[in-house]
C-alpha cells in the first residue's frame, strides 16, 4: 500500500466533499408566502406557477422571466417537501380543473398544505459558474384557507378590541341586511350573567350563519374568527364559539362575558397562534394577491374595509433586511410584490387604472415596506386567463372589450366592462349603478397550454434574483 495513493484518494475525496457541501451551500431554499384572503386567487395561482414552470416554460410564454428567456432554466419538477406533518398540495387534482373541458376553477381550501418546487438552472455569471454547471432552487409554497389568514390581526387584540371592531363592521348599512338578525339577538343578551351554554351556542351559531351570509354575498374579508367557516378539525369545538359583544356591566367571574374572553384568547393561543409560528414566520419573498375588482363590486365600504385588513395583516409578517447569519435563523421578508389579481376581466386598456388603485389603496404599507429595506412592487395579473382581449367597432370608435363565458352563463359573450377608477372614490363619488364586473370560467387551454398577464413579470420580481 503506497501512502502517496491513500493521500491522493483522500485528498480527492475531501475535495469532492468540499466541492458538494459549496454545491449546497449555493443552492438555495426560498419560501414564498403566496398571501391573499380567500377568494383572491392563492389556489389558482399556485396551481398556474406549477403549470408554467415544469411544462410552459419557454420565452415566448415567460418572456420576463429572465432565467426562461435566456434559456438558463434546465427544468422543474415537484420534489418532497420538507414538512412531513402538512399535506401535499395536489396539483394534478386542482389542474384538472384548469384544464379541463370545459375547465373550470379548482375548488376553495378547506386545509393547509405545501409543495416543494426544484428549479435547476444554469448561472448567468459569477462565482457559480466556476464551482459547478448548475444549481437548484427549492422553491416553497404553502396554501391555506383564506379565511384562516384573516385572523392574523386578532393576535394583536384584546377581546374587547377585537367585539368593537367588528361591530363596527357588522351595523355598517352596507352590510347590515347580513347582520340583522345577530344584531337583534345580541340586543337581548346579557354578559353579566352566570355561564349558560345553550345561550351562548345558541348565539354562537346565529354568528356563524351572519358570517356565511356576509362570505356568500359580500367580499368582506373580515369574517372573524376564519375558524368558524372552516374549522378543520375544530367543528363543533368551544374554542371556535365565540362572537362579539357590546360591552356594558360589569364581568365577574363565571359570566357569559368571562367565558367569551377566555374562548377568545384560548383562540388566539391555541390556534392562530401556532399557525403563524409554524407557517407564516419564516418567509423569504411575498406575493400578495387583491381581488380589487371584487371589492369594487361590492362597493365603497368593502373597498375601505379591504384596505384596512390589508393593513392588518401585512403588518403581521416580519418584514426587512437581515444579514446572513440572522437569515439562517430567523428569515426575514426582503421583497413584497403587491398584486391585483384577475385584471383580464376589465380592458387591456384599463390595466394602469388597476394598478394605480392599488398603489392608493397600499401606500401607506408600502412606505412602511421601503423604510424598512423591502423592495415592494405593484402590479396587476391573472395568474390564469379567464377572457381575451376583443376590440369592437363601432361608428368610428373602438371599445375594448371581453371575451369570455361569465360564471352566471352558459354560452361565450363579449362584453364591455366598466372601467375602474384609477383612485379610491369616495362614497358620493362612487357610480350610481355601482360596478359590475363580471368573473369567468378559465379559458380553454389550447393545446392543453394555459395563457397568463404578466406571471414571468411576477417570478422575475420574486425569485429572478435567486436564478442569477
Ligand atoms: N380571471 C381570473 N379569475 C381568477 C383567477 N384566479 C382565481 N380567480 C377567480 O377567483 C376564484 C377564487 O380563486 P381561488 O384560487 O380558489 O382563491 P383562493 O385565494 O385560493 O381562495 P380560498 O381557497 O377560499 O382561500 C376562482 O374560483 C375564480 O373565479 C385568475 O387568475 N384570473
Ligand atoms: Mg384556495
Amino acid at each position: 500500500m503506497s501512502v502517496r495513493r491513500v493521500t491522493h484518494k483522500a485528498l480527492e475525496k475531501l475535495q469532492n466533499t468540499a466541492q458538494k457541501t459549496l454545491q449546497r451551500s449555493l443552492d438555495q431554499h426560498v419560501k414564498l408566502a403566496v398571501t391573499g384572503f380567500s377568494g383572491s386567487g392563492k389556489t389558482a395561482f399556485i396551481t398556474a406557477l406549477v403549470k408554467h414552470l415544469t411544462t410552459q416554460a419557454n420565452s415566448q410564454n415567460l418572456p420576463f422571466f429572465d432565467v426562461v428567456r435566456e434559456q438558463r432554466l434546465i427544468a422543474c419538477k415537484q420534489v418532497p417537501q420538507t414538512a412531513l406533518d402538512i399535506p401535499t398540495f395536489d396539483y394534478t387534482h386542482a389542474s384538472t380543473y384548469l384544464l379541463g373541458e370545459p375547465p373550470n376553477w379548482p375548488p376553495s381550501t378547506e386545509r393547509i398544505n405545501t409543495l416543494t418546487l426544484a428549479l435547476k438552472f444554469r448561472s448567468a455569471s459569477g462565482l457559480r459558474q466556476h464551482v459547478a454547471n448548475d444549481h437548484t432552487l427549492y422553491l416553497e409554497l404553502i396554501d391555506y384557507p383564506g379565511e384562516w389568514l384573516m385572523d392574523l390581526p386578532l393576535l394583536n387584540m384584546t377581546y374587547e378590541q377585537w367585539s368593537k371592531a367588528q361591530l363596527d363592521v357588522l351595523s355598517n348599512p352596507a352590510f347590515s341586511t347580513f347582520s340583522d338578525s345577530f344584531l337583534a339577538a345580541l340586543k337581548t343578551f346579557d354578559a353579566t350573567q352566570p355561564v349558560d351554554m345553550s345561550v351562548l351556542n345558541e348565539l354562537a351559531d346565529i354568528y356563524s350563519d351572519t358570517l356565511i351570509k356576509l362570505k356568500q354575498n359580500t367580499k368582506l374579508s373580515q369574517l372573524q374568527p376564519g375558524r368558524m367557516l372552516i374549522p378543520g378539525d375544530l367543528a363543533g369545538a368551544p374554542i371556535v364559539q365565540f362572537f362579539p359583544i357590546a360591552m356594558h356591566g360589569e364581568h365577574g367571574e363565571g359570566s357569559q362575558y368571562t367565558q367569551l374572553e377566555s374562548r377568545f384568547e384560548a383562540y388566539k393561543k391555541q390556534v392562530i397562534s401556532p399557525f403563524y409560528k409554524d407557517y407564516f414566520c419564516a418567509f423569504d419573498r411575498q406575493l400578495v394577491l387583491v381581488d380589487v375588482l371584487g371589492a369594487l363590486n361590492d362597493g365603497p365600504a368593502t373597498l375601505a374595509q379591504t384596505k384596512q385588513a390589508l393593513k392588518d395583516t401585512v403588518s403581521m409578517f416580519q418584514h426587512g433586511k437581515s444579514g446572513l447569519f440572522q437569515r439562517l435563523f430567523k428569515p426575514k421578508i426582503d421583497k413584497v410584490l403587491f398584486a391585483a389579481n384577475k385584471c383580464d376581466a376589465v380592458a387591456i386598456t384599463e390595466q394602469d387604472s388597476l394598478t394605480r388603485l392599488l398603489h392608493e389603496l397600499l401606500c401607506e404599507q408600502e412606505n412602511e415596506l421601503k423604510f424598512s429595506g423591502v423592495e415592494v412592487d405593484t402590479m396587476t395579473i391573472s395568474s390564469v386567463k379567464s377572457c381575451q382581449s376583443k376590440q369592437v367597432k363601432e361608428g368610428e370608435g373602438i371599445l375594448h372589450c371581453v371575451y369570455g363565458r361569465p360564471l352566471t352563463e352558459s354560452q361565450y359573450i363579449t362584453y364591455l366592462p366598466p372601467e375602474p377608477p384609477e383612485h379610491v372614490l369616495s362614497a358620493s363619488q362612487w357610480p350610481q349603478e355601482g360596478f359590475n364586473f363580471l368573473s369567468f370560467y378559465p379559458f380553454p387551454a389550447y393545446q392543453g397550454q394555459l395563457d397568463h398577464i404578466r406571471l414571468d413579470h411576477t417570478l422575475q420580481f420574486l425569485i429572478g434574483d435567486k436564478l442569477t
